[in-house]
């Protein structure tokens, strides 16, 4: 007979089910579980705050497609996590949170705070061990959840269950339910074959639920003649292929916008086409527009759409494409010499003629985003953070695929860039992370450069620099005087990354970036971060957001 505590028979679990990494800070009510995943072979990351630690699991997860483990002490430990798991909620970020809990009854204790309604509230899934005899059992119901669901969990431990023995010989599960995707229906998938052979400029977005179904869209593109493209959140899933651009939105360049409007049907899979995507409608305003969702709430969630489909992205693109097929109707769509040249052409940023802006002592950030996205290996994993820098990473790096691109900007909260680099580059050592960043957002987050150093991580860290909250001043300037308040004295990054252990140097010049070459001829075993000092003036993504902009509205 095996007698271990719940803690232990929560680790055991854990570990039997397939927990890919834990990440996390520990305090008395997640040490023990923490050691038994340790024990049981799950690497731990420890993070230096609850937030980093969360983006990070976040980020390993969208690389990996793995369950990782995050695991907090709980009350404040768990309250400090709230901004990365409202984060890995909104972007169904499969993560399992594993969270001490004051014991029941012990209401007068300092930890103590509703921990099921405070997640609960964020948007992610309560779940909670409610006795010895029911921990296997609410553990392994808490871990399907997060696998099975792309929900993000959080298990809430009480520390008084936590200590109590169970016997666990054949209690623990080693295998997850089965869940097999569903296709269309045949009505659905034969409407969907009509509409796309009828179709004269068909274009095919591919979102975050599309990734894994490349080759089955790209199928069914070829078999309508359509484009290919993606949302933000799946950026580099059609990488290589002659027919796709890069991405739509905000990030599109101004050519591959017009070849998404002059579209007369859009199909979007696994893509939630939220504001960001459509530019606030107007980029599929002209379409008949499908949306294919396995999810039946997901579809027309942010604006209305002519035709919802249920099905899984594979599923649904292999019987549609095998319909057009097998009845003879497939067609070369928007697929002409012409329109080739136009991809080409307005795919990639780094193409797109502009004049640099530097002013004394600063660099123009968009040329110096085009220098590093020259340097710097393809092999990599980009993350751009918000602000008013934000598209100069988030669209100027180019990718390699869609494990190639991690956007923590769900709920579009500064700060969360570096973690999920770091979490981006553990989940692949293959790849180099390369974070750009502003100055406010790294500031505010800047305590996880140590886990990067400690982590051994060859990143490379862009701090755009303007001494500002960059963003807010361009939102501001001439609505109010008071713009002192998103200004900061001038702060010498480079330094404070050497202090971290770091490598830094500080850019004012476009030459300065050819000390970038210098590093990654170097050994990469310890992050660069660069000080980019940039000429302040708004970006060619917040000009666009303010031209966008019904009147009258000024929030971002
Ligand atoms: C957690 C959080 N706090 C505040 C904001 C509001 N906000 C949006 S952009 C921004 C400025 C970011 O400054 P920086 O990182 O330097 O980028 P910049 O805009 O200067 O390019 C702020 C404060 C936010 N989005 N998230
Ligand atoms: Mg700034």
């Amino acid at each position: 007979m095996t007698q271990v505590t719940v803690a232990e028979a929560i680790g055991r679990t854990l570990v039997s089910l397939g927990a890919a990494h834990t990440f996390g800070v520990t305090g008395s009510g997640n040490f023990h579980v923490t050691n038994a995943l340790v024990d049981g072979g799950v690497p731990f990351t420890a993070a230096r705050h609850e937030m980093g630690a969360t983006t990070m699991a976040d980020a390993y997860a969208r690389v990996t497609g793995r369950v990782a483990i995050v695991s907090l002490h709980q009350g404040c430990g768990l309250s400090n996590a709230m901004t990365g798991i409202a984060e890995a909620a909104k972007s169904h970020t499969p993560i399992l949170v594993v969270s001490g809990d004051t014991a029941a009854g012990d209401r007068t204790s300092n930890f103590d705070v509703d921990q099921d309604a405070a997640v609960a509230a964020m948007g992610a899934l309560p779940a909670r061990i409610h006795s010895a005899a029911t921990a296997v059992k609410d553990t392994a119901a808490a871990f399907a959840a997060a696998a099975l669901e792309r929900r993000t969990v959080v298990l809430s431990m009480p520390v008084d269950i936590q200590d109590q023995l169970i016997e666990i010989d054949g209690a623990i599960p080693t295998e997850l339910p089965i869940r097999i995707p569903a296709g269309p229906s045949v009505e659905s998938r034969d409407l969907l074959a009509k509409l796309l052979a009828d179709a004269e400029r068909p274009v095919i977005v591919g979102g975050r639920g599309a990734r894994g179904a490349r080759a089955e869209i790209e199928r069914l593109a070829e078999a309508a003649g359509a484009l290919l493209i993606t949302s933000a959140a799946a950026r580099g899933l059609f990488v290589g292929n002659p027919w796709a651009l890069d991405v739509m939105g905000g990030f599109a360049t101004d050519g591959a916008t017009e070849l998404v409007m002059d579209a007369d049907v859009i199909v979007a899979f696994g893509a939630a086409l939220n504001k960001w995507t459509t530019r606030s409608g107007r980029l599929v305003a002209g379409a008949k527009v499908v949306h294919v969702d396995d999810r039946l709430e997901a579809i027309g969630l942010h604006r209305p759409v002519d035709v919802g489909l249920v099905g899984d992205a594979a599923e649904t693109a292999a019987a549609v494409a095998a319909v057009l097929e097998s009845s003879g109707r497939a067609t070369s769509g928007y697929r002409t010499p012409a329109v080739a040249k136009k991809v080409a052409a307005s795919r990639y940023w780094k193409d797109q003629s502009f004049t640099p802006r530097p002013s004394e002592g600063r660099v123009d950030p968009q040329q110096l985003i085009n220098r590093i996205d020259e340097l710097v290996p393809l092999e990599r994993v980009v993350v751009p953070d918000g602000g008013n820098v934000n598209c100069y990473p988030g669209a100027h790096l180019r990718v390699p695929d869609e494990k190639g691109f991690v956007i923590p900007l769900s709920f579009q909260a500064i700060g969360m860039g570096l973690a999920a680099a770091i979490g981006a580059g553990i989940a692949d050592r293959s790849r180099m992370p390369v974070l750009g960043t502003g100055d406010g957002a790294f500031m505010m987050s800047l305590a996880e450069l140590d886990t990067a150093v400690r982590e051994g991580l060859g990143m490379v860290v862009i701090v755009f620099n303007d001494d500002a909250y960059g963003a807010e001043i361009n939102l501001f300037e001439g609505v109010t005087d008071q713009l002192g308040i998103a200004r900061f004295p001038e702060t010498d990054i480079a330094a404070i990354a050497r202090g971290f252990g770091c490598d830094g140097i500080t850019v004012r010049s476009i030459d300065d970036v050819d000390a970038v070459s210098g590093w990654l001829d170097g050994p990469r075993s310890r992050p660069l971060v660069i000080d980019a000092k940039i000429a302040g003036f708004p970006s060619w993504l917040m000009l666009r957001g303010r031209a966008d902009r019904p009147v009258g509205v000024t929030a971002h």
